[in-house]
């Protein structure tokens, strides 16, 4: 077995459940002190620091939200002056607004470690050769697993992602151990591999490191197959760190909580109730050793089960089952984080069209697609095609660059979208993910 820190990884849990205790006083004092937005929740919920002693005082604290990050845009939420910020990430936020996240230098160095320690349970060592192939940028997939890689000392090829018949010839000529990708991604890689004639045994792939989006067990069987790997699943969000949250280890089962940085509870999603180990839920994450953004009880709306159970891998970490589904309106197409209420900002920006739309997602040769039918309004029904095709147009781009990924535009006839009674539903999802 393979640990990256067998000490940490293995630790007895009581003298785990301690450092989290002594971690999350730590960070209590730190973020009631020097962030206004956490100190006046606080006060809200009639608590100070010196009611949270061990890591079982922690229901006490109040949820964070998403939409706290947008309310305090972009670095409301920094425990720590801007000037000690080393790096500043982004993801979609529920409204045209972007989810900032910052991190110190100790934030990165911590990141590093714990996607190495991520990487080393799937198997990979210095001798591998990297292919990451999830996007740089404000997009935290790329660069997280940039830095775990070359931690773990293997040799990173940073390609960044699109481009398949260069992807692919990578692959190929620099004998690539390892591929980061979204999984939708991998097996879109397989096709395209096979279109331009190539099999698994013509690249020297071992291991892939899959996330960013839910994927399912029977299309990891495939993916493993098709490209002759083992594949594993890593986890993680912006708000949290990045990828490195949670990662398989070589059992493959459930993934393993990074617990010494970040605590997890499984609640309610409805009522807030924390649930009993084993329970169906949202998770929820509150940081302990993060200087920057070191965010309490964030609320990720993804849905999984914890358990506390040594794994037979020795770890002793709290596990996460797969994620099955998200307790919000958030989509992953291709790896991207999409809100409706994103388009919908977009759409009430033109008088031409009406705020009623459906989102349609499929998933065709492997890669996701997505057709949003808008309803037009009278001032432009009788007009020329060529007239509604330009209108077509341009929302096309706008909504493409407000997202960052390509959508087919529809617009339809005026009261042709069904009205819903209760809550609109916006989004077909053809994908058969789960
Ligand atoms: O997707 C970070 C990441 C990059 C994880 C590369 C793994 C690999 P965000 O863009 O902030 O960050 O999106 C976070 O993506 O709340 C989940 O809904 C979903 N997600 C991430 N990993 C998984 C996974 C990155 N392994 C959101 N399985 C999260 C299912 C995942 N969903």
């Amino acid at each position: 077995m393979q640990y990256w820190d067998e000490k940490v990884e293995t630790i007895d849990r009581e003298s785990l459940r301690k450092i989290q205790s002594e971690r999350l006083r730590d960070t209590v004092n730190r973020v009631y002190e020097n962030v206004t937005y956490y100190s006046d929740k606080m006060k809200q919920a009639g608590i100070t620091p010196d009611d949270i002693n061990t890591i079982d005082d922690l229901s006490k604290l109040p949820f964070t939200y998403k939409t706290d990050l947008r309310d305090n845009y972009p670095f409301g939420t920094f425990a720590i002056p801007l000037k000690d910020v080393v790096r500043v990430h982004a993801s979609s936020g529920t409204t045209g607004k972007q989810t900032v996240v910052g991190y110190t230098q100790n934030d990165i160095e911590i990141w590093a470690e714990c996607v190495a320690r991520c990487l080393t349970s799937a198997g990979v060592n210095k001798d591998d050769i990297v292919h990451v192939a999830y996007g740089y940028g404000l997009f935290t997939g790329g660069l997280g697993l940039h830095y775990g890689a070359e931690r773990v000392g293997a040799t990173v090829i940073p390609v960044s992602g699109g481009n398949t018949s260069r992807q692919i010839q990578l692959l190929k000529d620099f004998e690539a151990t390892v591929l980061c990708c979204t999984p939708s991604y991998a097996l879109y890689l397989a096709d395209e591999m096979k279109a331009a004639g190539l099999t698994k045994d013509d690249l020297k792939l071992r291991i892939g490191v899959f996330g960013a989006e839910p994927w399912s067990v029977e299309m990891r069987a495939q993916i493993e197959n098709r490209l002759g790997i083992k594949a594993y699943d890593i986890y993680g969000l912006s708000e949290i760190m990045g990828p490195g949250v949670a990662m398989n280890c070589d059992c493959q089962e459930d993934l393993h909580i990074i617990s010494d940085s970040f605590i997890a509870e499984i609640i309610d999603p409805e009522t807030g109730e924390v649930l009993p180990e084993g329970s169906k839920g949202e998770l929820v994450f509150t940081c302990i050793t993060k200087e920057a953004l070191p965010l309490i009880r964030y609320r990720t709306r993804d849905l999984s089960v914890l358990t506390n159970e040594t794994c037979a891998c020795g770890r002793t970490s709290t596990r996460m089952k797969k994620v099955t589904g998200r307790s919000d309106d958030m989509l992953i197409i291709r790896g991207v984080n999409v809100f409706p209420s994103q388009i919908e900002s977009v759409l009430l920006k033109y008088s031409e069209v009406e705020p009623h739309y459906m989102i349609y997602v499929d998933r065709v040769d492997n890669l996701d697609i997505m057709e949003i039918q808008i309803e037009m309004n009278y001032s432009i029904f009788s007009d020329q095609v060529k007239k509604i095709e330009s209108i077509e147009r341009k929302l096309r781009h706008e909504i493409e660059s407000t997202l960052g990924i390509s959508a087919k535009i529809k617009l339809v006839e005026p009261n042709s979208i069904q009205r819903s009674e209760g809550k609109a539903k916006r989004v077909v999802d053809k994908r058969k993910i789960f």
